[in-house]
């Protein structure tokens, strides 16, 4: 279900933990206009226990995913997908800036999508997104558990695709080149870096597809859409494989 930006917010939790008492609602011994009584104790007793009854109805569950299918967000939305999540989508309109609004801001301080609220907590950065999801649902076993030898290798590629690959890919994209002070690899590096780590396939961890394919392929998928596939076969096939899963990442969707 979608609903707006808006909505979204009034019926987020954490943004309302509690009904307030009625803003127009009666105060304590306050002369009522109509009856001419004073307002009673049981009067604001009533009022907010009438209030809590729609609170509890109008409150969501599930995880709110703050979504514009032209943007990064469509890769958290690939992942909650290969999780067999539960979530709803608002939309945010980049054009309107929704995202840097103040309530989104307290969502999100950076003013980006995507971000994720799952009840109490909030997240944003791709990353971290998909390293909670691949936690949160572990029948879905999108991650290596944490006592396990490939652990490392995991959390490695995980922010190896968001603090190496995707600015590498973005110079490539702009014809920027990469000087090494920079903190990253130059995007024909990288590359030769996912494609060693790939070995056979076909994925990154073998026959067995985890959330660092969501994040190190996501960026490969863009690259696809915007200079066509790959010339390196082994990444080109890859990226195929990705593809043809049925939750794989999809834009304007
Ligand atoms: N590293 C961030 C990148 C987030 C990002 O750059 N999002 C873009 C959309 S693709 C955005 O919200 N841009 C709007 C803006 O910066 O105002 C992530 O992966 O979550």
């Amino acid at each position: 279900m979608e609903t707006s930006f808006s909505e979204g917010l009034i019926r987020t939790p954490f943004l309302t933990p509690y009904p307030t008492a009625l803003p127009d609602g009666p105060a304590l011994n306050e002369s009522n206009p109509v009856t001419g009584t004073r307002t009673k104790n049981s009067d604001v007793f009533y009022t907010t226990c009438l209030n809590l009854l729609e609170w509890s109805f109008t409150r969501e569950e599930g995880m709110i995913l703050y979504y514009n299918p032209y943007s990064r967000a469509v890769v958290t939305k690939w992942m909650l997908d290969e999780c067999a999540a539960d979530y709803e989508t608002h939309f945010i309109d980049l054009e309107k800036q929704e995202q840097k609004s103040a309530e989104f801001l307290k969502i999100n301080p950076s003013g980006k999508l995507p971000a994720l609220v799952d009840e109490e907590t909030k997240l944003f950065e791709n990353a971290a997104i998909c390293l909670y999801l691949a936690d949160k649902f572990p029948e879905a076993k999108l991650a290596p558990r944490a006592t396990s030898s490939e652990r490392g290798r995991y959390l490695s590629l995980m922010v190896y695709s968001t603090s190496q690959l995707e600015p590498a890919m973005g110079d490539a994209l702009m014809d920027m080149e990469t000087p090494p002070q920079r903190g990253w690899t130059d995007f024909e590096t990288a590359q030769g870096v996912i494609e060693s780590e790939l070995g056979d396939g076909p994925y990154l961890f073998g026959e067995r597809f985890t959330a660092a394919d969501v994040m190190v392929g996501s960026m490969l998928l863009w690259k696809k859409l915007w200079t066509g596939p790959s010339k390196r076969t082994r990444i080109a096939a890859y990226v195929d494989r990705l593809e043809g899963r049925p939750a794989a990442m999809k834009i304007g969707g």
